[in-house]
């Protein structure tokens, strides 16, 4: 079921403009290095002149939370339950914690019948233990469902599922979430469905209408936390990325409309490093958009994708930093921006090192701090964003 075009001619309009100056930025931009060694990225010149002085070493946290916001990470079982200095880190620098994988459906549900808590109830704790808020990462996806699914699940049982499982674990959760990404990554308009809807099992059985139903279970479990849509591909000033801009604010504003119970965007932000078509203008636009809205934002999954850089480390560390403090600088002029996790906090436990391997086999470096949990220029980057940003 389609849901009425609400989005102004003045917002189109806008966007228009912005990818006009858009052009000329990357346009403008000098390559000072040989082609072949870099071969797509246009503010190299621009990094190696940069400064990341931070003054101190205060933690991440605790130089967002004196800005009002909130910084932490996402981490996962697995290397916070064996790794001790890993651990200590994470509570080091961050404010709030988002188990990676431990609360998606294919690791909560084993079978139909049961829900398995336990990886995620470690992680809750290790929260409360170090004073960390804790966050749920998601209740709705269209990816990565248990096996099982597509056998169980049809049009007949498909709003049962779905309602049972958000009841189930938000109330396993209740008073102890900060926000939860109620629905993920529901917008994918290369799948040609009507209003730039994700194809989605949800999608083929209960209608478009599975995203306001599934906020409205999850507020009645657990009227406290703040409700997130999370989505990814928002940052950039490409076709794909301004029909997803485009078709979320339209999803925003028909949930507002109806009387939704949803509080943020969530923007994921996996940047690409060697991308050269980021328009600051039409994203803080964009922000401004949303916030006109009511919602809040968070950025959910910051992290810098090294996988096209050069090799040398020195250089990839920069351009990683230089990334970080263009997005951070933009996101957090906007005062609507509560918080910034980034995807990960070492790059010894990233998944970029999966799915976005180098083709030099070099170790991926897209985190603030190195595998041996050292600091990096990224780390400088977005503590200096921190101490820049206006305060909340
Ligand atoms: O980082 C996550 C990786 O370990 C998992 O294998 C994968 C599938 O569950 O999900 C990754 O996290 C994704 C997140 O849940 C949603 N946005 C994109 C993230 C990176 O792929």
């Amino acid at each position: 079921m389609a849901y009425k075009r609400l989005i102004s001619r003045r917002h189109i309009m806008r966007l228009g403009l912005a990818t006009l100056s858009g052009i000329g930025v990357v346009l403008g931009a000098k390559k000072i290095y040989p082609r072949q060694q870099i071969s797509s990225f246009s503010n190299q010149e621009k990094n190696l002149r940069r400064d990341f002085t931070v003054s101190g070493k205060t933690p991440l946290r605790n130089r967002a939370a004196s800005k009002g916001l909130i910084y932490g990470a996402a981490g996962n079982y697995p290397a916070l339950s064996s790794d001790e200095a890993f651990k200590k880190r994470f509570a080091q620098e961050c404010g709030i914690l988002v188990p990676e994988n431990e609360l998606k459906w294919d690791t909560l549900r084993p079978t139909p019948y049961i829900f398995d808590f336990s990886k995620g109830d470690w992680l809750a704790q290790f929260a409360q233990r170090n004073n960390m808020l804790f966050r749920g990462h998601n209740l709705v996806w269209n990816q990565f469902m248990p096996e099982w699914f597509k056998e169980v699940v049809n049009r007949q049982n498909a709003e049962k599922f779905l309602v049972e499982h958000i009841t189930t674990v938000t109330k396993h959760y209740v008073g102890q979430m900060h926000s939860w990404d109620v629905v993920n990554e529901g917008i994918d308009p290369n799948h040609g469905n009507p209003d730039g809807l994700a194809n989605s099992p949800w999608l083929d059985f209960l209608g478009a209408d599975y995203i306001e139903l599934a906020f409205r279970v999850a507020a009645q479990s657990d009227p406290k936390a703040l409700l997130v849509y999370n989505e990814g591909g928002l940052k950039y000033d490409t076709p794909e990325h301004e029909a997803r801009r485009t078709a979320v604010l339209k999803l925003l504003e028909h949930l507002k409309s109806r009387g939704t119970p949803i509080h943020a965007l969530g923007m994921e932000s996996h940047i690409l490093a060697h991308e050269t078509r980021f328009n600051p203008k039409k994203l803080r636009t964009f922000l401004s958009d949303v916030a006109s809205l009511g919602l809040k934002i968070m950025i959910t999954e910051l992290d810098v994708i090294d996988q096209k850089l050069p090799a040398d480390p020195t250089l990839r560390d920069r351009i990683v930093a230089g990334a970080y403090q263009d997005f951070l600088s933009v996101v957090l002029d906007e005062k609507a921006t509560i918080a910034v996790l980034t995807w990960g906090l070492s790059d010894r436990y990233t998944w970029i090192s999966r799915f976005n391997s180098r083709s030099d086999a070099a170790t991926v470096r897209p985190l603030p701090l190195d595998s041996d949990f050292k600091p990096k220029l990224g780390w400088n980057a977005i503590a200096s964003s921190f101490d820049k940003a206006p305060k909340r």
